[in-house]
């Protein structure tokens, strides 16, 4: 049994399932400050970690381009600038909790914590591309792994992104997280970083690049990963594959069923837009969403990373629903209610984050 120490990851994560090992960030190591610390990040892996000889690794470039590349680790770092960037990375399925409290949802029960900030360093994709020459038919970029995933009949993971997204400075070819070597369990000796996009774009363990004219079409992006609608089933090509992040946020501290102090309380947690849109307010309510106030933004990362804040509210003794809503720069904000955004993988909760409390 794998356990949170073999992936140097602190005893506090909340593991769903060890093997493969998912792991999520525990609310006291979100509340912790603006980058998550390499051993509180959370994992999601399909398959077991691969082992891969860094040595004899290549990362292969091929499909709709003028010239195919085989590049060694050292090749890369040699030849193309260095980049450094802070992303947040966040699972389709982060918060997917609250939408099994709606109606059941498969897969693991993710809370608030399938999100982590982190500086990744490594190449531009833009320039691994400029190498490679996309022909005019090339309009998707993929991406697979090496490793085979049981609940995908072993295929490898993958996944793509749009041309125009892969050739933008946020999406980096990385083998470094937090100013450390990549650990095994993040994806070394290189993964994909897609700032703003799903975290499954992500793709960790990255062997080969395929620039297409269609989407990827392996199981991770053809059946998994898709906007399903309610009432439909998931299947190959039903609904529409997941890309840019949607405008969500979490209370992080305090947490839901905490028996709390009368009088003033600080509400902490993150809000997420994704980079095109970025956070500009988060309002908190103490009341059930009856009244809101603004809550104060924390440091800001960048367009590219989580917006934290934090919000004073005073409490009478009783039972009290504190409510987050965040907004992004288009004025869009979270739907009141998980009911209205449940669908059948469980994917992308944007529902207002609740916790009930007792003050006394
Ligand atoms: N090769 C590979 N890449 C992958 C995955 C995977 O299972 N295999 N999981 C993806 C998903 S669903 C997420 S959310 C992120 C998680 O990255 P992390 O484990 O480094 O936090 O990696 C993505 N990249
Ligand atoms: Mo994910």
């Amino acid at each position: 049994m794998m356990c949170a120490m073999a992936f140097a990851k602190r005893a506090d994560m909340l593991v769903h399932e060890s093997e493969p090992f998912n792991a999520e960030t525990s609310r006291a190591a979100l509340a912790e400050g603006p980058l998550t610390a390499t051993d509180a990040f959370y994992v999601r892996g399909h398959g077991d970690v691969p082992e891969i000889d860094p040595g004899a690794w290549r990362l292969r470039v091929h499909g709709l381009v003028e010239r195919e590349l085989s590049l060694s680790m050292a090749s890369l770092r040699e030849t193309l600038p260095e980049r450094t960037l802070t992303a947040t990375l966040q699972c389709a399925g982060n918060r997917r909790a609250g939408l099994g409290a709606v109606r059941p949802v498969p897969g693991q029960p993710w809370g608030p914590g399938a999100i982590g900030t982190a500086t990744w360093t490594g190449v531009a994709l833009a320039d691994v591309l400029a190498l490679a020459r996309p022909l005019p038919a090339a309009a998707h970029v993929g991406f697979e792994g090496a490793d085979r995933c049981a609940d995908a009949g072993g295929e490898r993971f993958g996944g793509s992104i749009p041309l125009e997204k892969a050739r933008s400075p946020e999406v980096l070819l990385a083998w470094a997280m937090n100013g450390e070597a990549l650990a095994p369990v993040h994806g070394a000796p290189l993964r994909a970083v897609v700032a703003g996009f799903i975290g499954a774009r992500s793709v960790k363990w990255l062997e080969r690049i395929e620039v297409r004219s269609e989407p990827w079409d392996g199981h991770y992006q053809r059946v998994a990963y898709r906007l399903v609608p309610a009432d439909a089933a998931v299947g190959p090509g039903v609904g529409v594959p997941l890309g840019p992040v949607a405008l969500t946020s979490e209370i992080v501290s305090p947490a839901d069923g905490a028996d709390v102090p009368a009088g003033p309380l600080e509400v902490t947690g993150y809000a997420f837009a994704g980079g095109e849109r970025p956070v500009v307010r988060v309002d908190v309510s103490a009341d059930g969403g009856a009244s809101w106030a603004q809550a104060e933004l924390l440091d800001d990362l960048g367009r590219w990373a989580w917006r934290r804040w934090r919000a004073t509210v005073t409490l009478r003794p009783g039972e009290h629903d504190i409510v987050a809503r965040a907004w992004d720069s288009s004025a869009a904000t979270q739907p009141a209610d998980p009911a209205d955004v449940w669908n059948p993988p469980g994917y992308v909760n944007t529902a207002r984050p609740r916790v009930r409390v007792r003050a006394g």
